[in-house]
């Protein structure tokens, strides 16, 4: 699977980021001999505010998605919740298309049955409709298809219109799932917090089509 580890950040890390920032802070906190006082529910600092006008986040948690558990036959056992029409087996209504479109066949990896995908030309660009996430390492995944080039994978924040790449994927000639890819970086939120956020893929240096299909999100990652 052709990916560029040095964007991607596997569960992994960031749950070994999180313990040892977890041990730190508890370490911090035995020296000092005082718990430090936790910022207020909703406490945007300067800089947040800076980078999300302000707005564009709630205390309001995200509705429940159906939760499900696609990826499981590739080790990863938590549970997604499908993007808005991310099968392409209806319709694409609320998605954002130049050069694209829905096309019979569906992912061959057997992750969610159906029979059509969403055929990107070369040079394609595709929006989804945006979602509901949590600022604690909201998590997506999908499947993709190319022959040639790569397919550039971005997080929009929806209000501010702050974008941020989350990933590349190589092509691969063959059906490939995408690594666990990371919003967290494009949400300047605190815990608690929850927002808006739209995914956008684009081909690039593709002289064939890429496919995706089965765009699943997991909202607020459980452990
Ligand atoms: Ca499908």
């Amino acid at each position: 699977m052709g990916t560029d580890s040095k964007i991607f950040r596997p569960r992994r890390f960031a749950r070994s980021a999180r313990s040892l920032a977890t041990a730190l802070a508890l370490g911090l906190v035995a020296l000092a001999g005082a718990v430090p006082a936790a910022n207020a529910e909703g406490d945007l600092d300067p800089t947040e505010s800076a980078m999300t006008g302000g707005k564009g986040w709630s205390q309001t948690p995200c509705p429940e998605a159906i939760a499900e558990y696609p990826f499981k036959r590739f080790g990863d056992n938590a549970q997604y919740g499908l993007v808005s029409r991310g099968d392409f087996e209806s319709s694409s209504r609320g998605w954002s298309m130049q050069n694209a479109g829905i096309e019979l066949g569906n992912e061959e990896l057997g992750v969610r049955a159906g029979t059509r995908s969403l055929k990107l030309a070369p040079g394609a660009v595709v929006t989804s409709p945006a979602h509901c996430v949590g600022a604690e390492y909201p998590y997506f995944r999908f499947l993709a298809q190319g022959r040639s080039g790569s397919l550039k994978v971005e997080v929009i924040a929806t209000e501010s219109g702050y974008v941020i790449g989350v990933g590349r994927l190589y092509a691969t000639r063959s059906w490939q799932v995408s690594p666990i890819l990371s919003a967290a970086a494009a949400l300047p939120l605190h815990p608690g917090n929850y927002t808006q956020i739209q995914f956008r893929f684009t081909v690039v240096g593709a002289s064939n089509p890429w496919a995706i299909d089965n765009v699943y999100l997991d909202p607020a990652r459980r452990y």
